[in-house]
């Protein structure tokens, strides 16, 4: 029995702010389900998305929220693959036209007409919530759904931007933001891939986290080194520079410094997404060292399947601390000031 109404966080003008309210529950459409949503993580994405930071308007009102993990309740008549009590993932690409050059090719996150959970439509901060069935993530039944659901967009992104960078077994990568939500991730990706890990971030709390929970070789204090470039090198073994450098801070300026401090032939990856941002690098540098800087956005299909095996194998262990969803204004407010070690997940049954 599905009820009429639900419990939702709901905004509805950039800005905020968030109400939690009741509101309709949705009636899937034919290539639709409906998703019980036990636990939705808390994404920066999310915060963009209510502060209208980025160039793409969102809808409104909306309801944001695209890490959510539940079960499926409800599906239209043309879902044959998805059954009634499975578990599945809400993702923020909520779908894809599957037919466009990228999704055809598995690239799907570059299609040019997605439904973004969370902004072009409502997405899981709320008790139901509907997806397009091609798009679910799976997610398999002895798998925990509050751990799980930081993966759904962290996880994901990060283990698609480690791939990206090309870097191997062996080889070392910075993650710059290493103490936020998918800065965590990164490291226990990078960990299972067998990397060494430059764990770039602010504060006791995160420093402790990296070294001691996650595993990362080294951890740089940005706002108290003198000099970021120097250390990042030094953290490396020859002193030449970590192979790649994974961006998902919320500020510009170390967009303008990883090509300082990326080894030769080393690849930048850029995936946070700061308001306004520009990147910059010096063109001496770059061409000397033959460096590569690039984006990762989100990750395909198959990208979701991987990176959520990984955790079901028992290599992915992230801090997360779970709260209400009614809750949500608080969890910004600590977001706004940096003050997340990690991520927080939004129980949706309080
Ligand atoms: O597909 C994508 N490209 C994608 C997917 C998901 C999220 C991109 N994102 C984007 C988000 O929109 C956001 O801009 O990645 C960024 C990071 O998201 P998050 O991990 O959810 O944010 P967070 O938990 O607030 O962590 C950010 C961390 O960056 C640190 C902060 O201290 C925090 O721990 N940080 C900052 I702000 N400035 C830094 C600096 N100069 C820094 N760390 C190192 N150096
Ligand atoms: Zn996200
Ligand atoms: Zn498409």
């Amino acid at each position: 029995e599905i009820p009429e109404t639900q419990w939702a966080q709901v905004f509805e003008k950039n800005g905020g702010p968030v109400e939690y309210k009741q509101i309709p529950v949705p009636k899937p459409g034919p290539d639709e389900v409906l998703v019980n949503i036990k636990y939705s993580g808390v994404c920066h994405t999310d915060l963009h998305a209510l502060n209208g930071d980025w160039p793409l308007p969102t809808k409104l009102p909306l309801v944001g929220g695209h890490e959510g993990a539940g079960v499926v309740v409800a599906r239209g008549e043309l879902v044959k693959d998805v059954e009634l009590g499975e578990h599945a993932g809400v993702k923020w690409l909520n779908g894809s036209c599957l037919a466009c050059d990228f999704c055809m090719q598995a690239d799907e996150p570059l299609c040019p007409k997605p439904d973004l959970s969370g902004y072009t439509v409502d997405g899981s901060f709320q008790q139901y919530c509907i997806a397009k069935a091609a798009h679910i993530a799976r997610i398999p039944k002895d798998v925990p759904l509050d751990a799980i659901a930081p993966v759904l967009c962290a996880g994901i992104t990060v283990y698609k931007g480690l791939k990206e960078s090309g870097v191997r077994p062996g080889q070392s990568v910075a993650i710059v933001g290493a103490g936020g939500g998918l800065g965590s991730l990164a490291q226990q990706y990078g960990k299972a891939m067998g990397l060494k890990v430059i764990a770039i971030d602010t504060g006791a709390d995160k420093k402790k986290m990296c070294l001691e929970q996650l595993g990362a070789d080294s951890f740089i204090d940005f706002a108290t080194s003198s000099n970021v470039v120097k250390d990042v090198q030094a953290a490396t073994e020859d002193g030449l520079g970590p192979h790649a450098v994974l961006l998902v801070a919320v500020n510009e300026k170390p967009f303008q410094q990883a090509a300082e401090y990326v080894r030769p032939r080393g690849t930048v990856v850029c995936i946070g997404l700061p308001a306004g941002a520009y990147l910059k690098a010096p063109v001496f540098e770059s061409v000397v060292k033959m460096i590569t800087i690039k984006g990762s956005y989100v990750g395909n299909r198959k990208d979701g399947a991987e990176a959520i095996d990984f955790f079901r194998r028992g290599l992915i262990k992230a801090p997360f601390q779970v709260v209400g969803l009614s809750e949500l204004q608080m969890v910004y407010d600590k977001m706004r000031k940096g003050e997340i070690a990690g991520r927080y997940v939004l129980d949706t049954s309080k």
